[in-house]
């Protein structure tokens, strides 16, 4: 898939320091010490893509921006891969809802998607790739874990042959990432597309690795395991090991993924013989009127229509800044108008120039703090009231040769342009 135009990066001398992340597995924020020295390799997962781009998805791919500008300053190269899961339930419900093919609606739900991440000025990913045509790849690997034997067929009475099922007893791995008990994950895992009650499995959590061709259906052929289409999160294991290779070094996606998507997935490449990730971030999820931001309920705010409607994509930018990523909020129009006054108040300040190294040097000390955003707005705020900046780290011993353009930092460290719109 063709990726979106990224923005031209603004250089700025890294500054060697490693970024300490936050990793859900082990609760604690860590330094992040790429597999590969010198290369940092981070897989997002992408979006389903039946309806636009809502802040929530917005706020995710922000945070992975954010990654990869923070993973940038400390010298890193960084690669990123990014699915798209055109193939799965509720995207093939909407098609044919509405009569479309389910093709052109991903492919014009993927175009809105790319202009949103364009005007957001988030950086594309190297390897951006749908399950569609990852399809030869995905039917290799969910072969490959029958030839080792880990799946297992599940009669279905709708369709020419079975489902296929992948047998979490054999390697024991579950719970790897969320650290979570069965009963937490019964909770929810029905309503994160899973199906514990289904008759013919062998555990409530075994995910579906292939489901047989259902009439209407897309299918392809997976040989032995006959046609049809792949369950959803093997998907992620294939394009990350396309991608990136694994094992990689970090795992992000909103933290409605912890559980099951990004616990299962660890288990398939287990399953495959095969580490999975180093390190699993997660953003938090942005609600409206009380509720997660979701396209099955429906309480969504779309960047495009914001945009549309005349909104600056910075002032969005900033509404996602205000907010730590790993932190839940809820989005109001006060938000919108308390950015766009500190849009104004910032661009105001950019125009007067001059050289502020205490102030870069504190946007960099927030940002490869667990991407600090709050606290980079903070030294935003009193370089714009014209103050000057304290720093925990008492910034007084910087260097002659420190760099001092405000402007230049925000742009290439969090991605924020103050040019006049
Ligand atoms: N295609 C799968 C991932 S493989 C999927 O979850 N798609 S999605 O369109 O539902 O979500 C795309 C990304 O946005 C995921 O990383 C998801 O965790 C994140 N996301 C979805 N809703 C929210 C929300 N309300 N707040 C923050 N992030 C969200
Ligand atoms: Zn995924």
């Amino acid at each position: 898939m063709h990726s979106w135009t990224s923005p031209s990066l603004t250089p700025l001398p890294a500054s060697g320091l490693p970024l300490r992340l936050h990793d859900t597995r082990t609760g604690r924020a860590v330094p992040v010490v790429p597999l590969t020295p010198g290369r940092a390799r981070l897989y997002v997962c992408g979006i389903t893509p039946y309806d636009s781009t809502h802040l929530g998805h917005a706020a995710t791919y922000h945070a992975t921006d954010l990654m990869r500008r923070a993973l940038r300053d400390t010298g890193l190269e960084v690669e990123i891969a990014q699915n798209i899961t055109d193939v799965d339930d509720p995207l093939l419900e909407r098609a044919e809802r509405d009569g479309v093919d389910w093709r052109e609606l991903a492919d014009s739900q993927v175009a809105l998607f790319s202009e949103d991440m364009t005007a957001l000025r988030v950086i594309a990913p190297e390897t951006y790739l749908s399950v569609s045509e990852s399809m030869d790849g995905i039917i290799e690997t969910v072969r490959t874990l029958h030839a080792r034997g880990r799946a297992y067929a599940v009669e279905a009475p709708d369709a020419a042959g079975p489902d296929w099922y992948l047998d979490l007893a054999q390697d024991g791995a579950l719970g790897e990432v969320s650290g979570w008990d069965e009963a937490q994950m019964l909770e929810v895992f029905a309503e994160r597309g899973g199906d514990p009650d289904r008759p013919g499995k062998r555990g409530p959590f075994d995910p579906l690795l292939w489901r047989a061709e259902r009439e209407g259906e897309p299918a392809w052929d997976a040989g032995e395991l006959g046609r049809g289409r792949p369950g959803w999160h093997v998907e992620c294991v294939r394009i990350a090991d396309e991608g990136l290779g694994l094992p990689f070094d970090i795992q992000a996606g909103g933290s409605d993924l912890v559980f099951p998507h990004h616990d299962l997935s660890a288990a398939h490449s287990v399953a495959l013989g095969r580490p999975f990730a180093a390190l699993y971030a997660h953003a938090g999820m942005v609600a409206l009127d009380g509720e997660k931001m979701s396209k099955s309920l429906g309480n969504l705010v779309f960047v495009h229509r914001l945009v549309r409607d005349g909104v600056d994509p910075m002032s969005i930018r900033l509404v996602l800044m205000a907010h730590h990523y790993r932190s839940d909020w809820e989005y109001s129009v006060e938000e919108l108008t308390r950015s766009d006054e500190r849009l104004t108040a910032y661009r105001a300040a950019a125009a007067r120039g001059g050289s502020h190294p205490h102030t870069v040097d504190a946007l960099r000390a927030a940002l490869r703090n667990d991407l600090d955003t709050p606290t980079a707005l903070a030294a935003l705020d009193a370089w714009a009231a014209g103050e000057t900046p304290t720093t925990a780290d008492g910034a007084a011993a910087l260097p002659d040769d420190a760099p001092g353009d405000v402007a230049a930092a925000v742009d290439a460290l969090f991605g924020l342009s103050l040019q006049q719109a």
